[in-house]
């Protein structure tokens, strides 16, 4: 899946299991990543701001 960053700082989609997907993206860019393929909710976070945090749903 892809994920954009409007912002001017960069961050990071990192999921908080530690090794589903972790991306870093950088300010106005788009990057692509393998999310995982097993249904649920994935929390991530971005590594460069701890209070940053979303949910992944796997459907
Ligand atoms: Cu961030």
């Amino acid at each position: 899946m892809s994920v954009t960053n409007a912002d001017a700082e960069a961050h990071t989609v990192t999921a908080d299991d530690g090794g589903a997907f972790d991306v870093t993206i950088l300010p106005g860019a788009t990057a692509v990543f393998t999310a995982p393929t097993t249904p649920g909710s994935y929390a991530f976070s971005c590594l460069l701001h701890g209070n940053m945090h979303g949910v992944l749903v796997v459907q």
